[in-house]
This record gives C-alpha cells, structure tokens and sequence, in this order.
C-alpha cells in the first residue's frame, strides 16, 4: 500500500481553502494509502504566538479534522513536536541542504518582504527543511497538498535525491499530490492572493466554523470583476472564477459547467454560499459533539503519536547510521 502524509498549521483558524484543497482529500484518502496526517506546531513557532493559543489552536484543529472525518482507526493522526525524531532528522538535511536552495523559497521571501530578514526568526528560513524531514520519516510515497507547498515538495524530493546519492538509498522520494480542483483557493476580498490563515483578512477568508449566516455574507460580499459575464478563467476573471471554482468542488461539478449555468454574479453567490453551508454543517455539528470532550482527542493524538514514532525512529536510525553517527553502545569495528 503507498503511503501518504500530510501536514496543517495550527496557526489560525482553518478555512475552506484547506478544507477543499486538502483535508477533503485526506478523508478520501484514508482507505486508498496507508495515510498519517500532523498537526504542524513547530511551523508555527517560526513567527510570534500566543504559547496559550498555539496549544489551544492545535488541539481545535485536530478536532476539525476528526470532525472533517479523519477516523484514527483509518489513518494516523498526531502532533508533529509529540515527534522528536522530526527535529533530529531535520539536522541531518540541514546538513545536505543548501543556503541558496532555501533563499529561493517564495514564502520566505514573501514573508520577510515587509520587516526583511535581519528580523526574521532563523526557523522561518529553514522551516521547508523541518517540513522536508516530516515527509521522509515516513517513508511517505505521495503528500496531498494544495498548490502553495508545491515549491516546498520541490525542495523535499531534491534533499531526499541528493543524501540518496551522498550516502546511499535511504529515503524514498516523495511525489506532491496536487489536485487540479480547489488546490489554490483565493482570498474573497482580495482573489489575487491565496485565501490563508495567517492573512489579514477577515472578510476574505472563509472559516469552516464559521455559522452559517456568516458563510453566506462572506461570499456575498466576495469582490468579483468588472463586467457581468459569468466565465472561468482564474487570470482574467480571478474573482468570479473563484466562486465558480468553490462552487464546482462543493457540488462535484465541471467548473465550466457551473459557470455555463450563470448569467449574472447574484445567483452565482447565493447558489455558492448555500453549496458551502451544505457542505460543512455535517464538519460543524460534529467538532461540537467533540469539543465537549477534549480528552477523547488528546487520547486520539497520543495514540497516533506512539504509532507515528514508531515508523519516525526507524527511518532516522537509518539516516543517522547511513551519515556514519556511531550508535549508543555500539563499537564499530
Ligand atoms: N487557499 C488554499 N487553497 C487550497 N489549499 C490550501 N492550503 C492552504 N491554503 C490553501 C492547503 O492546506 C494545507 C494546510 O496548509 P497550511 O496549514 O499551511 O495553511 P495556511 O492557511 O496556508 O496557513 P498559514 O499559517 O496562513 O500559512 P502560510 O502563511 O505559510 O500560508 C496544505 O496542504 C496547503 O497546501
């Protein structure tokens, strides 16, 4: 059986961009890999946070993703620092790694184009590292991801070649899973820009918790383009085409074919926010039977984090003696 993994953050709240481009799939995937999916929280210490939140916000998230329907009999489900092995293994590549690749990164440049990098925190620069390590632990043959970690995949699989050709077969490279519909999901108020958690833009960005009367103002009052035609075409109609993207993935139909149907933006907005409560009422009532006892899904996540090291210390016992670490009590010859 392949071997999936993928990763959240728990830096926010989670919205309809990860839950479309990613967890959707996730769910899906369970009984087609042999899938392990992580709370990312040592990616979210790469800018300031709230320690109170942090635990806060990564115990939510894994209940959205119980609620989503990620079922720990089907897949594996942890928190990556309740891993150590990450950290250490994350060494290792640091060590293939090299300044110039990580420079290259889009989101370090982006994120460090306003205060620049004197300020910015080491860990931001070498977080896609950390993420590289979080994949190759487990030996991991596909990660489901959306279109922004596409340049971070690109990093992992040439880190996973080069110790493969330094020191010997020990990885297997990873391919990026990226689904053609709803892997790029667009900001509502500004659709230039990726709808994220970490934007500043309330209105834009579409929380899977969100009440439903919430929802529906959200994409009411998404910012669409001028004209009236109703068209997909995310470069030249990038507002319009993103509710016709949404729209499309809620309801499983071709985005052509969606936006054949409409005639005017109006109709299109109503039919896209009922589509999206339709879809995520089911996700809602469940985390609220789950929020009612969290020690159910701390107990989920110990277990799933026993499961995972299991798989993590094999893999870097591999990677360590491959680089010619001498092993605890051992004398080599
Ligand atoms: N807008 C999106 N459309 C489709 N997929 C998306 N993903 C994220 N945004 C979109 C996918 O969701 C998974 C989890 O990613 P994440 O936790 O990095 O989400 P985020 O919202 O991007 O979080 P942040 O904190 O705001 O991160 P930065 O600032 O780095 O963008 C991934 O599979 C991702 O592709």
């Amino acid at each position: 059986m392949t071997r999936a993994l993928s990763g959240i953050q728990p830096t926010g709240d989670t919205h309809l961009g990860n839950y479309l481009g990613a967890v959707r799939h996730w769910v899906a995937d369970q009984d087609v890999h042999d899938s392990y999916y992580c709370i990312v929280d040592l990616h979210a210490l790469t800018i300031p946070r709230d320690p109170g939140q942090l635990r806060a916000k990564t115990l939510e998230t894994a209940m959205i993703l119980l609620a989503a329907g990620l079922d720990p009999a089907r897949c594996t489900l942890f928190v990556q620092s309740q891993v150590p092995e990450h950290t250490e293994l994350s060494w290792l590549l640091e060590c293939v790694a090299s300044m110039g690749e990580l420079r290259r990164m889009t989101q370090f440049k982006d994120k460090t184009a306003k205060g620049g990098e004197t300020e910015a925190r080491v860990g931001l620069f070498t977080y896609p590292v950390l993420q590289a390590a979080d994949i190759l632990i487990y030996d991991a043959d596909l990660v489901p991801v959306g279109e922004d970690q596409r340049q971070h995949l690109e990093l992992c699989r040439d880190l996973a070649l080069r110790f493969n050709h330094r020191y010997g077969d020990t990885f297997v490279v990873p391919e990026a899973l990226i689904r053609p519909l709803g892997a790029k999901i667009q900001d509502l108020q500004e659709p230039a820009r990726k709808m994220s958690k970490s934007s500043e833009s309330p209105q834009g960005t579409l929380l899977v918790l969100d009440p439903p009367d919430v929802m529906r103002r959200k994409i009411r009052r998404a910012v669409t383009d001028p004209g009236t035609e109703v068209r997909f075409d995310p470069e030249g109609k990038p507002g319009v085409s993103n509710l016709v993207q949404i729209l499309a993935v809620a309801t499983g139909r071709p985005p052509a074919e969606v936006a054949a149907s409409y005639d005017q933006y109006g109709p299109l907005k109503n039919d896209a926010a009922e589509a999206v409560v339709e879809l995520l009422l089911p996700l809602q009532e469940r985390y609220r039977e789950l929020a009612g006892d969290p020690k159910r899904t701390a107990a989920i996540l110990e277990e799933g984090a026993a499961k995972a090291q299991r798989v993590a210390s094999a893999t870097l016992a591999r990677a360590k003696d491959a680089v010619g670490l001498l092993p605890r009590g051992r004398v080599v010859g």
